[in-house]
């Protein structure tokens, strides 16, 4: 089987971390070969640049320096470890990819989806998420349980609601724009309940690339 890309967005605390792992736990013991990685992030300069972003110190940051190093680290990420991967066949299970950089650069800062596109092109040098995982819950519900979990915020985690309010509406413009990819999974369940929901979308994508 050729590799595919799965990807995991949402807004922040929804879950997707939690459930990378136990996919990828499920897809080893059914003996594929994962990868998992995650944005920003995933190769020793993204995971720089990342320090750099989420760190909320940098709280003077414009948007389009915010916008291009997201751009940076992925297309550092792609090259040196998405597009590898991928030609070894394995699953790659992301954590974030560019249509976090749409929702949150594009409608959160207000650069606009056209912008952002444009510049990703670039970073992503044609390689395209096989299935997109949209987790959606209450915002608020989704930041108040990453906050019960790390405690301290990063610097995105500390805008206003407002902010992460378009972000979020920024995933559903998307999932209108892409419902042949992006899939949407009802984050509020339980762990296990969302658990089968995931699994039932990776399942079919891998019965119909079979
Ligand atoms: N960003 C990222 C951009 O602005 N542009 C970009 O291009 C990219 C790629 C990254 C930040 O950068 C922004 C988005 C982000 O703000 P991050 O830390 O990677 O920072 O952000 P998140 O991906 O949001 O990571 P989080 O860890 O905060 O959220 P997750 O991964 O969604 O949630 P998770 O799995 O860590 O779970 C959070 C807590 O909830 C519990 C877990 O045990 C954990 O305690 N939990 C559940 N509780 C109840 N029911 C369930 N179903 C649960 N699932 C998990």
């Amino acid at each position: 089987m050729e590799g595919l890309l799965i990807t995991f967005e949402g807004p922040d605390g929804a879950g997707k971390t939690t459930q990378v792992y136990l996919v990828d736990e499920y897809l080893r013991e059914k003996g594929y070969n994962t990868l998992v990685t995650r944005e920003p992030g995933g190769t020793s300069i993204s995971e720089e640049i990342r320090n750099i972003l989420l760190n909320s110190v940098h709280s003077e940051m414009d948007a389009l320096t915010e916008m291009y190093l997201y751009a940076a680290a992925r297309a550092q990420h792609v090259k040196q470890v998405i597009k590898p991967a991928l030609r070894e066949g394995k699953i790659v299970l992301c954590d974030r990819f560019v249509d976090s950089s749409i929702a949150y650069q594009g409608f959160g800062r207000g650069l606009g989806m056209d912008v952002v596109e444009t510049v990703n092109q670039y970073a992503l040098q044609g390689t395209e998420p096989d299935l997109t995982l949209l987790f959606k819950m209450d915002i608020e519900k989704a930041l108040n349980r990453g906050r019960a979990r790390s405690g301290c915020l990063d610097r995105l985690e500390r805008e206003k609601l407002e902010f992460h309010r378009r972000v979020y509406r920024g995933f559903c413009v998307l999932q209108e724009k892409y419902p042949w990819r992006i899939k949407e999974i009802d984050a509020s369940k339980s762990l296990d309940d969302v658990f089968k929901q995931v699994l039932k979308q990776i399942e079919y994508l891998i019965y119909c690339k079979k």
